[in-house]
């Protein structure tokens, strides 16, 4: 009866640790203040926002638009096993000239790849962004996880001219 006493301590104290911990984003660098570190892309990190008061301004990913093909931005990351819904969410805004090239379809597609697990595979969706140029949420609620441990999150523009620049990438956890 002692042990099981104890045993419930310490697993009321990690309940503890974890609560207050939560909410944990499992992506690495998601404000681009160390550049690409962590990402695969075929953007590059500008300074945004300069001011005299903060010459360093924001760090954001900016993406040119390729007139005939997608480009990219990943990370690879990891899901706990008990993890069954992820929320992807993130900020980008329309940079001047930004002109999709198939604007039916969307500005953004967002993929999931499962790297393992019994069922491989990825899971796509079209974004459509607003139109005007402040920056704008775009989240996605994802509960196709299957049995997969390694993931990969990926953002490719559609193939068009100008920029889009993004920022705050953070994958977490959510409830079902
Ligand atoms: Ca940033």
């Amino acid at each position: 009866m002692r042990q099981y006493v104890l045993a419930m301590g310490v697993l009321l104290g990690a309940g503890v640790v974890l609560a207050k911990d939560l909410p944990e984003n499992l992506l690495k660098n998601g404000d681009f203040g160390r550049l690409l570190s962590f990402w695969r892309s075929d953007g590059k990190v500008v300074k945004l926002d300069v001011t005299e008061a903060k010459p360093d301004g924001n760090p954001a990913l900016e993406i040119k638009l390729h007139p005939k093909r997608n480009q990219s931005l990943s990370q690879k990351f990891k899901v706990d096993k008990d993890v069954r819904v992820l929320k992807l969410r993130f900020r980008v805004k329309k940079g001047d000239g930004y002109k999709p090239g198939a604007p039916t379809i969307g500005d953004l597609t967002l993929t999931f790849h499962r790297e393992d697990g019994r069922s491989r595979g990825a899971t796509y969706l079209h974004s459509r962004l607003n139109d005007y140029k402040n920056w704008q949420d775009v989240s996605w609620t994802f509960g196709q996880l299957e049995d997969a441990k390694r993931m990969t999150i990926e953002v490719e523009t559609l193939p068009g001219e100008g920029v889009l620049y993004f920022d705050d990438f953070v994958i977490e956890p959510a409830a079902k």
